[in-house]
């Protein structure tokens, strides 16, 4: 367990001058708040992980302009129907078999019909048998389709604001801000945790980055898992060879994340294949604490699992145990040489403010 330093009140009500303040601190000074609002509320040395799974791929008829799955854009990537139950529920067991302690089902839909919806349940009921925390990410959703979700038992829906309201028109407008909104409204009436976050290194300004955090921030409740994706660009999207974000601009946002949502876990999330170690360890140095973990993302590639498990040895941390089902040993790890699990991530004195807000 590391060192509290002392927890501020979750805030809802940040001005954009006061977020781009943020960004403008000297590069130490806002890694030393950083690391301190998250030591105020986790473990500074426990990573939770996440595996992802594309259960439905591709032939997608919205036009999201980072999007290899859309079925707009030529990425030479072949569609696949809805995976049979089995094929989860293996992928699951070997997800946990290798430390993982929460699956995220991802589905190339604008939203679900409510026939693919009761296969879904079935997916998120045999995953929860296996003791892992469960996430889907389906696209919008309607109240009642949530509180569907919630009675099976699921923990976390995933569903991104992905940019600025500004810059959000320039890259997809088969759905809208509001529409985002709207379904994360449904998720956290229905009582299912939110993850959600954005997307950076879309030619988006800095701007547009403070205005994407301060958004999140000032939802009701802080989401309590915020995504930070560095573009992934592939070969076809709109966005394949746009000039790539600094990496020290991508660091910075982790930071500025953690500061104004200081109980959430925020996940450092695709990009991570072409960032360097030293990238990613100023990022947990800037309070990311979750990532994927896993050969692959939805259809891109993911280091190798064995590759991250090293990585969290070099650097004394350790993936974060099942909070949920404490009552299951934590998996194995695969390697030797990997580092132990904690227990948890949480710092034991400020439990009660994590997660809530
Ligand atoms: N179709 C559903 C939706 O859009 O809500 C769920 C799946 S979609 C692939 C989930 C999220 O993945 C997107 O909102 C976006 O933030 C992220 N994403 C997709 N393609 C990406 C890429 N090339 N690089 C980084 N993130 C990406
Ligand atoms: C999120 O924020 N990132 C994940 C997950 N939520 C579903 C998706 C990343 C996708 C990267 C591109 C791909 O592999 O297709
Ligand atoms: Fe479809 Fe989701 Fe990709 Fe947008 S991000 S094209 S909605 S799969």
């Amino acid at each position: 367990m590391t060192e509290s330093i002392g927890a501020a009140p979750l805030r809802h009500d940040w001005r954009a001058e006061e977020v781009a303040e943020l960004f403008a601190l000297p590069f130490a000074d806002l890694i030393f708040r950083a690391q301190s609002a998250h030591r105020a509320h986790f473990d500074a040395n426990a990573v939770q992980l996440s595996t992802l799974m594309s259960i439905k791929t591709g032939a997608c008829p919205e036009d999201c302009a980072y999007c290899p799955q859309s079925v707009r854009f030529d990425t030479g990537l072949e569609r696949e129907a809805l995976l049979p139950l089995e094929q989860v529920r293996d992928a699951a067991q070997r997800a946990r078999a290798a430390g993982a302690t929460r699956f995220c089902m991802g589905a190339a839909w604008r939203s679900p019909k409510d026939r693919d919806l009761k296969k879904v349940i079935d997916m998120v009921q045999a995953v929860r048998d296996e003791g892992l925390e469960t996430c889907v990410t389906l696209g919008m959703l309607k109240t009642q389709q949530a509180k569907k979700l919630k009675e099976a038992g699921l923990d976390y829906y995933n569903h991104n604001l992905d940019t600025s309201p500004e810059y959000y028109e320039d890259i997809i407008t088969t759905r809208t801000y509001d529409d985002r909104l709207d379904t994360l409204e449904h998720v956290r009436d229905a009582g299912i945790k939110v993850c959600c976050g954005g997307i950076v290194g879309m030619g988006e300004s800095p701007m547009d980055r403070a205005e994407l955090l301060r958004q999140l921030a000032n939802l009701p409740e802080h989401p309590q898992s915020v995504p930070i994706n560095n573009l992934v660009q592939v070969e076809g999207t709109p966005l394949h060879g746009v000039d790539p974000i600094d990496p020290l601009d991508f660091v910075r946002t982790i930071a500025v994340a953690k500061i104004m949502m200081p109980a959430s876990y925020v996940r450092l999330s695709a990009g991570r294949e072409e960032m360097s170690e030293a990238v990613q360890t100023l990022c947990f140095l800037a309070g990311a604490n979750s990532i994927f973990y896993g050969d692959q993302l939805l259809t891109t590639a993911n280091p190798a699992h064995l590759k991250d498990l090293a990585l969290l040895e070099k650097l004394g941390m350790a993936p974060e145990a099942s909070p949920k089902y404490s009552d299951l040993e934590p998996a194995a790890a695969p390697s030797p040489e990997a580092a132990p699990q904690a227990r948890s991530s949480r710092c034991g004195r400020n439990t009660a403010a994590a997660g809530a807000s």
